[in-house]
């Protein structure tokens, strides 16, 4: 081999040893093949999730990894001292939050990419045909944008961290009442948000629906909802928050 073609050679065995982000998941009319990136690491424990134990967004990605029989390392992010506005964390997580994922060398941030990132790594959770990705995209802007905007700020204020009055409550619980009859409505038509397979989007909802008690949200009141919420938590791999999120760090 020449010296121009070993470089070459070289250049292509580094680059494959090295986790990359999930190229917007590759698409086939029906279905996809698995991800290069699983086959190439093969390592189980090279996930390290920076959370913390009360946040939904920290309790979705720990699920999605649960779901995937995928173990991780936790780093306890201390919200209360202030550590996810800290330097040596804002390098991880540029908007200060949580829950970031590191994968080898790269640090992931945004809850609903996180899962994208994951269902294109592990191969798992994804929609099947590009049609099915699409809608399940689509459930996921929505998740952020009606659903857990409502109820996440609703929970926190029954934790007392965030203040705002009666006129504003009511607004918030207006807007998770009408995003919740939109979920009940949809789950009428098939048992999973995209289909009779659950998917990511399923994952991001959950992790919010989980969450609604708290926010003062009676679930019983949509049967749909809860019995989704029923099978949801009978899926091989579900764990709840208490069981994924310690109050500590913990290291594989
Ligand atoms: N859209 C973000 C939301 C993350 C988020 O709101 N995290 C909260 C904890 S649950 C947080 O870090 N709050 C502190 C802050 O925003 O300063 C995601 O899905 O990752």
């Amino acid at each position: 081999m020449g010296k121009a073609a070993k470089k070459v050679a070289k250049k292509a065995t580094v680059k494959k040893s090295v986790a990359k982000p999930a190229a917007r998941r590759p698409v086939k009319p029906s279905g996809r093949s698995k991800p290069a990136a699983v086959a190439v690491s093969g390592n189980k424990e090279r996930f390290t999730l920076h959370g913390f134990a009360l946040s939904g967004p920290t309790y979705t990605v720990a699920l999605m990894l649960s779901l995937c029989r995928h173990p991780f390392s936790y780093i306890h992010v201390n919200l209360r001292e202030g550590a996810h506005k800290q330097p040596d964390y804002l390098v991880k997580n540029r908007y200060g939050q949580v829950p970031c994922l590191r994968d080898g060398q790269i640090f992931l941030s945004q809850s609903a990419a996180i899962l994208e990132y994951l269902a294109g790594k592990l191969g798992k959770f994804d929609g099947k045909t590009e049609f099915e990705q699409q809608r399940v995209r689509e459930w996921m802007f929505w998740v952020w944008d009606k659903l857990a905007a409502p109820i996440y700020r609703l929970r926190q204020r029954a934790r007392g961290l965030r203040q705002f009055g009666d006129e504003v409550k009511v607004m918030y619980d207006t807007e998770a009442r009408g995003a919740l009859a939109v979920l009940d409505h949809e789950l009428a038509k098939s048992d999973w948000l995209t289909g009779r397979k659950p998917t990511i989007a399923d994952i991001d909802a959950y992790g919010v629906i989980r969450y609604a008690a708290e926010a003062g949200m009676d679930i019983s009141a949509y049967p749909r909802i809860a019995e989704w919420k029923k099978r949801f938590e009978a899926l091989p791999g579900f764990a709840t928050p208490e069981q994924l999120l310690p109050l500590e760090s913990r290291l594989l």
